[in-house]
């Protein structure tokens, strides 16, 4: 059997040492790992796999050699090396939103749709972290019940924004409870012009603003969840706020299904056995999912079901992951294993 060489591009980041963290505990054959980042980490080391092994500099020639790449130093990165890589022989898991909607890439949550890998011609984007963990949940309800239309409300946290924007929270907090004065830097968006404090705050503000008063957070999510689900029909709209937790998304998601025939019960049973997801749902001894408690896990957590008291067909329910895991690293890593069980990473 064949041993990949795996590149890990932003290795540094608050995504890129999850994803070597779960590269480490991967059932996948590697023979090396390589850790790129920017010029500025360049000759500095890491422990990876208990060896420490040297930051190089991400440039085109980093990828002669490379099997897999996956990428998250930010979609400008991703869009100017990864054809780089795929150049080299390398296949792409790319983590920003820079080729999530092209139609030429697979969007994939292994969970949900794995079969979209075998179309790739080089690249693969992992979904944005809030809709993969909604797509985990959703999609065995769709699959039994079909579904008409998702309205979610994320709750969504600091390091999804960068190991920088955790410091800032921190510090923010730290000033807060001295009474000394505090700044704003980071968030909502760093490329926005005007910041606001995320400690003991809440900003209804992820990514910058685009067309008809929605974020591009917000777009992500409701185009990502057609492309993902196959279905343009389906109707979706999304709200995406910021909320003072280092690590973990939650999501107030509300549904409408197509067939009568379902019910709480019924749904429960379906996410008591589908794949991903684990039930936390008994109101009678307060369980529910919390970020805190799903911190380090790969699964996507589910509570707080419940029929909508007005609308036939309406259900509503609390999905919990944490970001940095099912969101990004561990997603990327489960859909190179899936790469590897198809087949579909050519042998060198
Ligand atoms: P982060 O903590 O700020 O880390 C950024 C990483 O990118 C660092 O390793 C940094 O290396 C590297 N980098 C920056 N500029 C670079 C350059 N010009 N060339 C090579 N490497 C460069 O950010 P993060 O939270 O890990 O996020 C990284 C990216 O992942 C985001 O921009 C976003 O596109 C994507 N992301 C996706 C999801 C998702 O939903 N799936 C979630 C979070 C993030 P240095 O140490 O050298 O600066
Ligand atoms: N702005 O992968 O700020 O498109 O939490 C993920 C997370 C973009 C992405 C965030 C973002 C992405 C964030």
């Amino acid at each position: 059997m064949s041993k990949y060489t795996i590149a890990v591009v932003g290795a540094t980041g608050a995504v890129g040492t999850k994803m070597i963290e779960m590269l480490e505990n991967s059932t996948l054959p590697i023979r090396k790992i390589k850790i790129l980042a920017s010029k500025r980490s360049a000759g500095k080391k890491m422990m990876v796999n208990g060896l420490e092994l040297m930051i190089e500099e991400t440039t085109p020639e980093a990828f002669d050699g490379i099997d897999i790449a996956l990428f998250s130093a930010g979609g400008s990165v991703s869009q100017q090396f990864a054809p780089e890589a795929v150049k080299r022989g390398a296949i792409v898991i790319d983590n920003t939103s820079a080729y999530r909607m092209d139609p030429t890439v697979p969007l994939v949550v292994p969970e949900v749709n794995p079969e979209a890998l075998r179309g790739h011609a080089g690249i693969i984007a992992n979904p944005n972290c809030s809709t993969i963990q909604m797509m985990v949940a959703l999609e065995p309800i769709r699959k039994k019940y079909g579904l008409n239309r998702i309205i979610v409300s994320t709750y969504q946290a600091v390091s999804g924004a960068g190991i920088a924007a955790v410091k800032e929270m921190k510090e923010q907090a730290q000033q807060m409870l001295n009474d000394e004065p505090y700044e704003a830097n980071i968030l909502p968006s760093a490329g926005d012009k005007k910041h606001y404090p995320i400690s003991f705050n809440v900003l209804p503000q992820i990514d910058l603003f685009a067309e008809e008063g929605y974020t591009f957070e917000e777009w992500k999510m409701m185009n990502e969840t057609k492309k993902i689900m196959s279905d343009n029909e389906i109707k979706i709209s999304a709200t995406c706020v910021r909320v003072p937790v280092v690590s973990g998304h939650s999501e107030s998601v509300y549904i409408e299904v197509k067939d009568e025939s379902a019910s709480v019960n019924a749904i429960k049973e379906i996410l008591q056995s589908a794949s991903g997801v684990e039930l936390q749902d008994d109101p009678s001894t307060q369980i529910y999912p919390t970020p805190l408690e799903a911190e380090g896990k790969k699964e996507t957590f589910v509570g707080r079901i419940r029929k909508d008291r007005d609308i036939k067909n309406g259900y509503h329910m609390w999905i919990v992951s944490d970001n940095l895991i099912k969101g990004a690293a561990w997603n990327s890593v489960q859909i190179a294993e899936k790469l590897h069980s198809m087949g579909l990473v050519k042998d060198k």
